[in-house]
């Protein structure tokens, strides 16, 4: 039975898994899924992950949730090659402490400059107060200057000479803001050569095509259907705004 891997590009997660498996060849079916058409909460989907999210896996009776599990779970069964997720001990923890830094530093806040932007006032006609707004610029700037000197310094990449699954959850999330119309790496040359770095080690032409969505995200947002985001307005509002 073939491997399938569930996933809507818009989501960074999404195109971490995603990015990861094409790189490695790793032949999947993909199911292209809409989160903004509430199909993560159908019955088909709940059977592949009762946490409602993606990215998620089905392999053969297997489900796996959660984008870094799912890529360890990718790496170890097919073997990728080993600067994806170093066997060395330390190398290994060095990848390892940026995949626990980066939830709640990193991908939350470029995820909030999104809704806030667009999703929020221009899908589900709700006002953003300017402070919040504010706030998520301030946080992810934050978080951009302690990604720069704790975690890149001046090594090529964050574990080192080589990407690293590090390198890959970190540059889908970085790239996010970018969707709202921030450009993150303005005025930030360091950051921007890593992401040259990332960008050709992944290869130009997978790295545009898993980041063509998120790109031309302000255009997208305009052919969203608010009526199919009803159902999940006042969990996301919630999330959000409280
Ligand atoms: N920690 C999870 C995050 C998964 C997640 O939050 N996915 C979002 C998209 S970025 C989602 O599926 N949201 C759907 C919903 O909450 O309705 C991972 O890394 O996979």
């Amino acid at each position: 039975m073939s491997l399938e891997i569930y996933l809507d590009l818009f989501s960074q997660p999404c195109r971490s898994v995603y990015i990861f498996a094409q790189k490695n060849n790793i032949q999947f079916d993909h199911k292209k899924i809409s989160l903004f058409d509430g199909y993560q909460y159908g019955e088909e989907f709940g059977k592949i992950n009762v946490l409602r999210k993606l990215p998620a896996i089905k392999d053969g009776d297997f489900c796996l949730a959660e984008s870094i599990a799912i890529m360890m779970y990718l790496a170890e069964k097919f073997h990728t090659p080993d600067h994806w997720y170093p066997a060395d001990l330390q190398k290994r923890a060095r990848v390892n402490e940026y995949l626990a830094w980066q939830h709640t530093a990193i991908r939350i806040h470029g995820s909030r400059i999104i809704w806030f932007n667009l999703l929020i006032p221009k899908v589900l006609g709700v006002e953003v107060p300017k402070e919040k707004m504010d706030n998520a610029v301030e946080n992810l700037d934050a978080s951009l200057t302690l990604f720069d000197w704790k975690f890149l310094q001046d090594k090529p990449f964050i574990a080192g000479d080589q990407i690293s699954l590090a390198d890959l959850v970190a540059i889908v999330e970085i790239m996010q803001p970018l969707g709202a119309g921030m450009d993150v790496f303005e005025n930030r040359p360091k950051l921007k050569a890593w992401k040259d770095r990332v960008r050709e080690e992944i290869g130009a032409e997978l790295f545009d095509e898993a980041h063509q969505g998120i790109l031309s995200f302000q255009e997208a947002v305009k052919t969203l259907d608010p009526k199919k985001m009803e159902p999940m307005k006042a969990k996301i509002l919630k999330y959000f705004l409280s």
